[in-house]
């Protein structure tokens, strides 16, 4: 087993960043060390955080970590290609409380940055959490701008997934119209010490009714999950536990009907697909040279051979270089 993989597994906080800086750079070795890490993931409990730019995200994520922490729980906050950097904007306002939280080993904060294409920074979060996981957290937090589909897949990392909204900004629905809506397991209006969150509240409950397993949440089910509107004012840490326990009540819905093995699954296939593409694809830069992919291009364009025969070629040729090899 690697050193670092080894210290990672006794709770070694530098070698958990070493190891989320290897996998955010896609350094080659992170893929061997990720199969070493593998084994000894799936305890923790993946929570996605997404909403508006500047809806109060990292001070929320801030706020609930000192909640996990009272309630004797570790701690991993992850923050995808944040607007605000972590160590700038919401830790440093809150400093003395938050400093608690940076000195604290049951702690881990860490952004990612987009170096690499989207899809790569969508896997070196996937695999940032696991290494949490492996270090010992019992939650991760990934914070997201959500904006599009590329946050949208991030956050399809997690297993529990926070949409935040905020009151009275003329396009309350922001996050709806982007389509946020339906991966929301819990919904968040912070900033409720402004006007008008009776009005967003409204237009969430109006939405959310449309959904068939809400029309439940009059009844005592435990075969539906009743996405709950909760309302805080992250700031000034209001409304903080009851997030904490709805997102603890869903991790219980989640193994208690499947669902989390179920999610599990549909992530790892998708995840095993998108690195056989990315694999065929490096075994043809391999297998052929730039200037025999431009030649076989240009017939394709020039209608001297179609686009499918020159995928064909190139699969034959992978293979050729794979029986050689
Ligand atoms: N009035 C009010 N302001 C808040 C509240 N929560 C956070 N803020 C403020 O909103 C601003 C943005 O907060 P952040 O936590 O950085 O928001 P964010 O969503 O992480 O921002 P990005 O990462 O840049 O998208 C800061 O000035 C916070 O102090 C709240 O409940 N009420
Ligand atoms: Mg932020």
């Amino acid at each position: 087993m690697h050193e670092l993989v080894e210290r990672l597994l006794k709770g070694d906080k530098r070698a958990a960043a070493r190891l989320i800086t290897l996998v955010d750079d896609q350094d080659p070795i992170a893929a061997e060390l990720m199969k070493q890490i593998h084994p000894h993931t799936g305890k923790a409990h993946i929570v996605g955080i997404t909403g508006p730019p500047g809806s109060g995200k990292s001070t929320l994520v801030s706020k609930l970590a000192l909640e996990y922490r009272e309630r004797d729980m570790r701690v991993g906050i992850i923050a995808v290609d944040p607007t605000s950097p972590f160590t700038g904007g919401a830790i440093l306002g809150d400093r003395i409380r938050m400093s608690e939280v940076v000195l604290d080993p049951g702690v881990f904060i860490r952004s990612l940055s987009t170096r690499g294409a989207l899809g790569g920074l969508s896997r070196a979060t996937f695999d940032a959490a696991m290494i949490l996981d492996a270090y010992g957290c019992d939650v991760v937090m990934i914070e997201t701008v959500g904006a599009g589909q590329s946050e949208v897949d991030i956050v399809r990392v997690a297993h529990t997934t926070a949409v935040i909204n905020v009151p009275g900004s003329g396009d309350d629905i922001q996050a709806i119209k982007a389509g946020i809506l339906e991966i929301g397991d819990v919904f968040i209006v912070n900033k409720a010490d402004r006007p008008g969150v009776e009005r967003i509240v409204g237009e969430l409950e109006a939405m959310l009714s449309l959904d068939k397993d809400w029309r439940h949440a009059d009844e005592d089910d435990d075969e539906h999950w009743t996405r709950p509107i909760l309302v805080t004012v992250a700031r000034d840490g209001e409304g903080i536990g009851e997030v904490v326990s709805s997102f603890e009540a869903h991790r219980e819905f989640m193994d208690r009907t499947g669902t989390r093995k179920v999610v599990e699954e549909q992530r790892f296939e998708s995840i095993i697909r998108e690195m056989l593409g990315d694999l065929i694809i490096d075994l043809m830069e391999r297998a052929v040279s730039r200037e025999e992919l431009e030649v076989m291009v240009a017939d394709v364009a020039a209608r001297k051979i179609d686009k499918m025969d020159a995928v064909e070629r190139l699969m034959d040729r992978i293979m050729d270089q794979r029986g050689n090899g």
